[in-house]
């Protein structure tokens, strides 16, 4: 293949027509008819790429995400090195929890080191009462300069998607209550349990909090949001429908949506598939546990889908991990479809084939 296919394209039809054409995921998210799905990867920037270990040996992981110079030129590493059809602002969903109150530790990266967590867990009522709902422009600021800096950045390029992101309440009160990433949720599930009204008011908290800081980031420039609910998939259907579903719906009611599709993402959400419909997004994003058609299926042709290739596949051969690839292109279709992974890209992912999947599915475009 000629190496072009790796060159960020930038070819537009009419990019004077109001404004500037949409991008590619835009137009996927609203199931429009195109050559092929746009690409990009969960958590495309990262540790597997040697120009963000270069960037990481000189700023901790915070500094990088509060400096939007640094922020910026990671957001577009993978954007550079592989033509992804989006950038997603390098950021993390624990800023906003940091914002509300609570003091967030991020390891250094290195194997063995603790993930992130906070220094106090919030488990009490005056836990909760303390917490604020901080002004995103105040308290965030760095994240809405990022995005004003990603859009000048990736200004002469339209067809490119910018993505702002959030962790839904339910995945950011895993982090709060459980006090950092966590097997069992053992304190969560005691809250869920044992305090539910306190619960609730920790999620509806959260929620309004994210409301605002998605709204930011919108204003601030992002073309596309996705929200994170990754541990939602923990739930029963009763448990989702009582602890996460009203507040995807709270959310998706409340963000400034007319020009900015929303997609959700929950892992481990086979059963869930419904419910994530009811809420109301714009782009369902499923886990490789479910197959795309079998997606379809329960969601109806009408639903766009984004997925959802096993991070694992990422280390097979070239001559396993193309016929699956080809498949998932088959079972996506041209139109409704974002070609992703089912959850974030490991940080030993061979580079290589991080372009080759990338490839494949930008030469998948119907002449
Ligand atoms: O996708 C991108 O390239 C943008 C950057 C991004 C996003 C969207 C990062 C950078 N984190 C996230 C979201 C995020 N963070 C999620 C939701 C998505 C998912 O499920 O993958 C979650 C659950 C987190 C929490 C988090 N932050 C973890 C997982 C901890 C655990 O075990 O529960 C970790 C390791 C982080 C730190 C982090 N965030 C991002 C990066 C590149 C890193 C690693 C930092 C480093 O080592 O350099």
């Amino acid at each position: 293949m000629p190496p072009s296919s790796i060159v960020p394209q930038t070819q537009t039809a009419n990019p004077e027509q109001d404004g500037a054409a949409s991008p590619l995921l835009v137009r996927a998210c609203r199931g429009e008819q195109l050559a092929r799905p746009p690409v990009w990867m969960m958590r495309q920037a990262g540790r597997y790429m040697p120009e963000y270990q270069a960037i990481r040996a000189r700023a901790d992981f915070l500094t990088a995400c509060k400096t939007p110079d640094i922020a910026a030129e990671i957001s577009l590493q993978p954007y550079h090195a592989f033509g992804m059809d989006a950038v997603i602002m390098f950021s993390d969903i624990l800023m906003p929890p940091e914002a509300m109150g609570l003091e967030v530790v991020f390891g250094n990266g290195q194997a063995g080191s603790a993930g992130p967590h906070f220094t106090r867990a919030v488990r009490t009522e005056e836990d909760v009462k303390r917490l604020v709902i901080p002004d995103p422009v105040e308290k965030t600021g760095f994240v809405m300069n990022l995005l004003r800096q990603l859009r000048e950045a990736l200004k002469d390029s339209p067809e490119t998607a910018l993505i702002g992101f959030a962790g839904a309440p339910w995945t950011l009160a895993a982090y709060m209550v459980e006090g950092g990433g966590s097997r069992h949720f053992r304190h969560l599930r005691s809250m869920m349990w044992q305090a539910p009204d306190l619960l609730h008011s920790l999620l509806d908290k959260t929620a309004q909090t994210v409301i605002l800081y998605l709204n930011a980031q919108i204003e601030a420039g992002a073309q596309v949001i996705q929200l994170f609910d990754t541990w939602a998939g923990i739930l029963s259907e009763a448990e989702y429908r009582c602890f996460v579903l009203p507040y995807h719906q709270q959310i998706l009611n409340a963000l400034n949506r007319q020009h900015t599709p929303v997609i959700l993402y929950v892992n481990h959400s086979r059963g869930l598939l419904p419910l994530m419909k009811e809420a109301g997004p714009d782009v369902v994003s499923v886990d490789a546990a479910t197959t795309l058609s079998d997606a379809r299926r329960i969601l109806g042709r009408d639903m766009v889908l984004q997925g959802n290739l096993e991070p694992t596949a990422l280390f097979l051969p070239q001559e396993t991990l193309g016929p699956m690839v080809q498949q998932m292109l088959q079972e996506g279709g041209q139109t409704g479809y974002v070609f992703n992974l089912g959850h974030g890209i490991l940080p030993e992912t061979p580079v290589d084939t991080v372009r080759f999947v990338v490839d494949l599915v930008k030469q998948s475009a119907r002449a």
